[in-house]
């Protein structure tokens, strides 16, 4: 059985432990510590109290996600090598306080990027959606609204600096900035007991003309090759990955065994090229399917920690956009029904 978790944003978020305590069937958080700079350590002490917290439920601290990267590595700067030290600290710190699996990303600049943070669905459920050509036609001389993908707001000069300082790097070179952060960081992780999780691109494409080099089966196999250890390892999300029609998300499973180190399930429907809306779960207008995905983890014999992604914001639920309690606690009875399902026919034939 895979391990079903949730994502818990500390003590700021509007969802609670005891409330994800009390949705049957998770037995594991997903933490992180927010607002932290990318040069600061995370303390032993820091993953000590978060566990604390986390185990006076019935619960375990399973990953931390994420431990952002600095600029400076994704750009590859002299900089670049005490900033990498500092990630090395947190993650021999995170050994040393018995969490098993991290989960990061390597996006410039942006995370998760939406060019809609409240698209209202037919069911008048409030979720995300991104629209390929409003991103192509958005003004950034404006600047860029603090949103919650976007973490901070950027004024329009800002974003002037930062496009002018990302000119050099096309996606060859972020992939050489990666591979020499991966070739020094994956040997601590080795010795701290850390498994690495890379998120994909979110969405996976390029946006606003910077590199996104995480988006197939191609480009996360040539990002494995890399450093060739289980402990240089992905974080499967369906839904980035299932954005793209050409990727086959059962097929990449397997093609990843052993290399899958937390899985994010998460539904989108396609609504034209490069564009998407999340939509609940168990839709089926969804591109993403979700019994073949959860039965290409049950071939590879996945045990890790999964979460749902984002959800819907349903029921009156006003919060962190994708991650209310309702929905997310809805999709985790159905993945955990759809799994048992298949566990069960696949042991009666
Ligand atoms: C997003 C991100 O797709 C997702 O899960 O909500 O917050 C993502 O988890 C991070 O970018 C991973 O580093
Ligand atoms: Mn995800």
């Amino acid at each position: 059985m895979m391990k079903i978790t949730m994502r818990w944003f500390g003590e700021n978020d509007t969802v609670s432990l005891q409330n994800i305590a009390q949705v049957p069937v998770v037995r594991g958080i997903v933490g992180t510590i927010e607002g932290r700079d990318a040069d600061v350590v995370w303390t032993q002490d820091d993953f000590e109290k978060l566990k604390q917290q986390v185990e006076a439920y019935p619960l375990s601290l399973d990953v931390i996600e994420s431990i952002p990267i600095s600029e400076e590595i994704k750009k590859g700067t002299e900089k670049r090598d005490a900033l990498i030290e500092i990630f090395c600290e947190s993650v021999r710190n995170m050994g040393k306080a018995g969490i098993p699996v991290l989960c990061y990303n390597f996006m410039p600049v942006f995370d998760w990027m939406r060019t809609d943070i409240k698209f209202t669905l037919a069911d008048g459920s409030f979720v995300t959606s991104y629209n390929h050509t409003d991103m192509l036609n958005y003004d950034l001389s404006k600047g860029l609204e603090a949103r919650v993908a976007w973490i901070r707001g950027y004024t329009g000069d800002e974003i002037q600096t930062i496009m002018d300082e990302y000119r050099q790097i096309d996606e060859e070179r972020l992939f050489e900035n990666l591979a020499y952060f991966l070739r020094r960081v994956v040997p601590v992780a080795e010795e701290s007991g850390v498994r690495l999780a890379l998120h994909p691109d979110d969405p996976p494409w390029s946006i606003f003309g910077l590199p996104r080099i995480v988006r197939d089966a191609d480009s996360i196999q040539r990002i494995l090759d890399v450093v060739d250890s289980p402990y240089n390892g992905l974080t499967f999300c369906t839904g980035s990955l299932g954005t793209d029609p050409d990727n086959n998300l059962p097929a990449m499973i397997r093609q990843f065994a052993g290399r899958i180190h937390f899985a994010h399930v998460r539904n989108v429907e396609l609504t034209g090229d490069k564009s998407f809306v999340e939509i609940a779960h168990s839709d089926a207008k969804g591109n993403v399917d979700i019994p073949q995905v959860l039965q290409a983890l049950q071939d590879i014999h996945y045990t890790g920690p999964l979460r749902p992604d984002h959800g819907r914001m349903i029921w009156g639920e006003t919060g962190r956009i994708g991650y209310g309690l309702y929905d997310r606690a809805l999709a985790i009875m159905y993945l955990y029904g759809v799994w048992q399902g298949l566990a069960t026919a696949t042991h009666s034939t």
